[in-house]
């Protein structure tokens, strides 16, 4: 009489990936494949469920090529037998009526996935290998002011052998926890649940709170140079009535990231010196962000050209962005700051340029024009 769980979040299947420019189509398939391999784990291993914690989908709008994707293999997961529960996180949650409803439920309506699409704990009971199991899911409340706790207060229902909670937000105490946001509090974390699957944060973490452990499974593909060192994959789960018997974490074939800091030092070619250190990283798996960083003077910077840095890296990086906001031009001469003026000063300066560059017969003409353009300035309370 035990429970098999894989948990999930943060797929963020169907990101736009712009920047990845033509090959986009293979960053959105990234995505993808991470998502692919844990259904193949599910299909082998036929876990009872298989719980979603938010961010499914990078967009409230996918593609009909990740959902027709998506469809296909919550498809093989529902003829074996895997439950598919899902909540909605801060990319798949709608935001206002005219967005109307999250993408997930679609799928919902196609019974092959439970969505708690309510942004309170909702339970579920169901009856797996002769155990009662209560999972109560939270969607993302978007409208949420940064102060609140959604758990503060709410009344749980406390049925069931097993009892597990899902939903999508930061949680006080992990590591990517800045309060500054909507957030759960440790106080916050129901006793007496075998499991809380959460979530948002994008590295996998853990930790036990009010007796309750707590799960953040982490991201399957990476979304950002934030997680270029950290390990995604899913977890395996199993357990009974007095908690987590066995848990195992796998991997997911995330793409690697890297980010290179290129600090200038020295004269020579700056495109020579970017160059050299790329040579040394070649990995046409990997995607790179490169920032150079370093005071230069202009005829240095007049060396560093970024066009042809981009021709070298596309045949050795998946993908190489730069940035350049740490390079600090050398000026000769210091500028210097205008001295403080008004608008009057200004015009006064004006004309008195125009008065000395007029013709005798102008000159009445240029004071006249002077004397209205200050009053009407003045009118305006300008002075
Ligand atoms: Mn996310």
């Amino acid at each position: 009489m035990t429970l098999q769980v894989l948990l999930t979040a943060d797929n963020h299947l169907d990101p736009s990936a712009v920047q990845y420019g033509p090959r986009r189509f293979e960053r959105k398939r990234d995505f993808q494949r991470c998502f692919e391999v844990l259904v193949n784990f599910a299909l082998e291993n036929r876990p009872d469920l298989l719980l979603v914690g938010g961010d499914f989908y990078d967009g409230i709008l996918p593609g009909n090529p990740a959902r027709a994707f998506v469809a296909e293999q919550l498809k093989h997961l529902s003829e074996q037998g895997v439950k598919v529960l899902m909540v909605s996180g801060h990319h798949d949650t709608p935001r206002s009526v005219e967005q109307g409803a999250s993408p997930l439920a679609v799928h919902a309506k196609s019974g092959q996935v439970y969505f708690f699409h309510e942004q309170r704990p909702v339970s579920k009971t169901l009856e797996i290998d002769e155990l009662t199991v209560n999972i109560t899911g939270m969607s993302l409340n978007p409208a949420l002011p940064p102060g609140a706790d959604p758990l503060e207060g709410a009344a749980l229902s406390r049925e069931g052998q097993v009892k597990i909670f899902l939903t999508h937000y930061p949680i006080e105490g992990f590591e990517g926890y800045f309060g500054q946001e909507t957030h759960i509090q440790a106080s916050s974390i129901p006793k007496g649940f075998q499991l809380f699957g959460a979530g948002h944060l994008h590295r996998h973490q853990e930790k036990t709170l009010n007796g309750t452990h707590v799960i953040y499974p982490g991201s399957t593909e990476r979304a950002s140079f934030q997680e270029e060192g950290e390990k995604k994959g899913f977890v395996w789960l199993e357990l009974d009535p007095s908690g987590i018997i066995h848990q195992e974490f796998h991997p997911t074939p995330a793409r690697p990231m890297e980010a290179i800091n290129c600090r200038f030092s020295g004269g020579g070619s700056l495109t020579r010196q970017v160059e050299e250190a790329l040579k040394r990283r070649a990995d046409v798996e990997k995607i790179i962000r490169v920032c150079v960083s370093g005071r230069v003077t202009l005829e240095q910077l007049s060396t560093y050209k970024r066009s042809l840095l981009l021709t070298y890296t596309q045949d050795k990086f998946f993908h190489a962005e730069f940035d350049e906001n740490e390079l600090n031009v050398l000026m000769q001469t210091p500028l210097e700051s205008l001295p403080r003026t008004t608008p009057i000063q200004e015009l006064n300066r004006t004309f008195q340029s125009l008065l000395a560059g007029a013709r005798d017969d102008e000159k009445p003409l240029v004071q006249e024009a002077w004397k209205m353009t200050t009053a009407r300035l003045q009118e305006e309370g300008v002075n």
